[in-house]
């Protein structure tokens, strides 16, 4: 009797283990003693102040309503900016995304992305944290768990605990990145159904188009609903758990692995053409749907897995230019001595270098 108790105490771990484990998390597991010992060097985050991020379907209807609570409270507080430059941005929120559209063509492409990305993400959360009393941390979108029916899956289900549904379903077309998908009109369900979008947009390849910015720079007032254009038509050719696995194990240094990522048919393209549509759909205003961060912080969950493979040789690592357009338009190679300036998003400036790990520098964090 006993002996059986013991037994299956043993096995439902082990069980559970089997059933939810996906392959992404095998390679987790595998890195996490390199974390362990790196956090173990760390001069700024210690186990007792560490902070967990974990999967929108794995936290509990409480922490998404919390989550969601405070992604709404920042969109109320005012703006930092200058109202004479920066018309369009109302709100704290706003302010993030006028961030990301000022250095876009520096950001993307370059041997900062991966660093600026994982800065801005955290930046929100603090923000969330210290201006919104949130106390929980920035969840991830795992797209793997849900590649093959993003509107079905927890995050766009359009549920008070989603991070709202798909656009409406109108006629369209495409674009480069993304074949039209099942919504592209404006999202009417779930916690984000009244946001108002007001920045931009800057690309052009949405359709139907929004209307045009009053400003050129895109930084005017241009009030419109968030639209959405979900399908999972590019997740579940290029976004699947073997799609993440394959870009983890073949890359074998930080260029190949940040352009891989990058490329056409890579995870970071097919997260955002999935969510697609208004602003999601255009390089420089995507931040402004909410759903931006829970897919960057896959993004960066999907780097730090990488990193813990072969932690010592790949965490001081640099690769690519200063510019999208590479070395036109005054760019050069980037450096780890670089800065990261996000202005009215963070009041700290870092170099790269403090910013390669997730329990160093300013971040105390690890990926569940
Ligand atoms: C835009 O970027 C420039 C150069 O990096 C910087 O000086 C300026 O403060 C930025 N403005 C905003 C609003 O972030
Ligand atoms: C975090 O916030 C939630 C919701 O506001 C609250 O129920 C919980 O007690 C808080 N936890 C801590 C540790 O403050
Ligand atoms: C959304 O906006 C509509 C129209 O402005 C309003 O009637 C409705 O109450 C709003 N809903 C929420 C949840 O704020
Ligand atoms: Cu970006």
């Amino acid at each position: 009797m006993v002996r059986l108790f013991g037994f299956a105490l043993l096995a439902v771990p082990l069980l559970t283990g089997l059933v939810s484990g996906d392959a992404v998390k095998d390679l987790q597991d595998k890195g996490r003693a390199a974390l362990d010992a790196q956090l173990a060097k760390s001069k700024t985050c210690t186990k007792a102040n560490l902070q967990v991020r974990r999967e929108w379907g794995d936290i509990s209807a409480a922490e998404k309503k919390a989550y969601i609570a405070a992604m709404l409270c920042i969109m109320e507080k005012p703006s930092k900016l200058d109202r004479t430059k920066f018309p369009g941005a109302k709100s704290r929120y706003d302010d993030f995304v006028v961030v990301h559209i000022n250095q876009t063509m520096s950001i993307h492409g370059t041997g900062s992305f991966l660093s600026w990305h994982r800065y801005y993400t955290w930046a929100l959360e603090q923000a969330l944290r210290n201006e919104c009393g949130y106390n929980g941390t920035q969840p991830y979108w795992d797209w793997g768990r849900w590649a093959a029916d993003p509107e079905k899956s927890p995050i766009f289900d359009g549920s008070e605990t989603s991070l709202s549904g798909n656009g409406k379903k109108v006629s369209h077309r495409g674009s480069a990145f993304a074949p039209a998908g099942n919504g592209g009109g404006c999202v009417e369900t779930g916690p984000f159904k009244n946001m108002t979008v007001r920045l931009g947009p800057l690309s052009v390849a949405i359709d139907p188009a929004p209307a045009r910015n009053p400003r050129a720079d895109g930084y005017g007032d241009n009030p419109r609903c968030l639209r959405r254009d979900i399908s999972n038509q590019l997740s579940s050719r290029y976004g699947r758990t073997q799609d993440i696995v394959n870009l983890i194990q073949n890359a074998r240094n930080i260029g190949t692995f940040q352009d891989t990522m990058q490329a056409t048919n890579g995870v970071h393209n097919t997260g955002h053409f999935t969510i697609a549509g208004d602003p999601g759909g255009d390089f420089y205003i995507s931040p402004n749907d909410p759903a931006f961060y829970v897919h960057h912080a896959m993004i960066d969950r999907t780097w730090s897995i990488w990193q813990t493979q072969d932690l010592s040789n790949r965490l001081q690592v640099i690769a690519g230019g200063t510019s999208m357009m590479s070395f036109g338009f005054g760019g050069r190679m980037q450096s780890l001595e670089d800065p990261v300036d996000l202005g009215v998003a963070a009041s700290k400036v870092y170099k790269i270098k403090d910013l390669v790990s997730t329990v160093d520098g300013p971040f105390c964090y690890v990926y569940e």
